[in-house]
């Protein structure tokens, strides 16, 4: 996969202008999204950090020329300052009604913490944006496959989706090959190859 970091934008107008489909992947912070990209990656491109709120920007990452892969900011993070935190929801709540090249968003949601009402309001914003949606649990090695499982009908229940998120961990690189697929499908675009 030849992956390239193309810009560090706040708002969205500034960030790349080539008329390729773009995937966001969103998620309250620390949930691993800058983990997920990096495993799906297979290098690492995006900063991680055990402290949350590492991602800052719109982060854009050009997938073999065919599509933009885009790091969010994560969501629910209480030790910055109100501010600064309404700035970050602000445009990635813009990005997310208004880019146009939008064509999917990965919500990545931890098994391990009761659904949030940021986690709904996610969905809802993207319903509301008539963009579709690929929900994803995180960090599937810490926990136990029974726990797993029975988390992941919670979480399709509290989200109420029609189909289980996928399983994902960056630690061990489950789901990575279904996930690509999935998203190459939902594009209908080959991302390989
Ligand atoms: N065990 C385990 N830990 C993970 C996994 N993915 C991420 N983590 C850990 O979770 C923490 C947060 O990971 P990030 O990838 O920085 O999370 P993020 O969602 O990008 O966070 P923000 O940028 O702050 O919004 C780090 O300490 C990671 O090592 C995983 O699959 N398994
Ligand atoms: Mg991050």
């Amino acid at each position: 996969m030849h992956v390239d970091l193309r810009a560090c934008v706040a708002d969205f107008r500034q960030g790349p202008r080539e008329p390729l489909p773009q995937v966001a992947f969103a998620g309250r912070s620390n949930v691993g999204k800058s983990s997920l990209l990096n495993a799906v990656f297979g290098r690492k491109l995006a900063k991680v950090s055990k402290t949350p709120g590492k991602t800052k920007t719109l982060n854009y990452f050009l997938v073999n020329g065919r599509c933009f892969f885009v790091d969010l900011p994560g969501y629910g993070f209480a030790a910055v300052d109100k501010s600064q935190r309404q700035a970050w929801g602000e445009h990635v709540t813009e990005y997310i009604l208004k880019e146009e090249r939008l064509r999917l968003v990965v919500a990545l949601v931890d098994p391990r913490v009761p659904t949030s009402p940021l986690d709904q309001a996610l969905l809802q914003l993207c319903y509301h944006a008539a963009k579709p949606v690929l929900v994803v649990l995180t960090k599937a090695d810490a926990l136990p496959r029974h726990a797993l499982v029975q988390e992941r009908a919670r979480v399709q229940r509290d989200l109420q989706l029609s189909e289980p998120p996928l399983i994902f961990s960056a630690k061990s690189g489950e789901g990575k090959r279904e996930l690509v697929q999935q998203i190459a499908r939902r594009l209908q675009t080959p991302l390989f190859g």
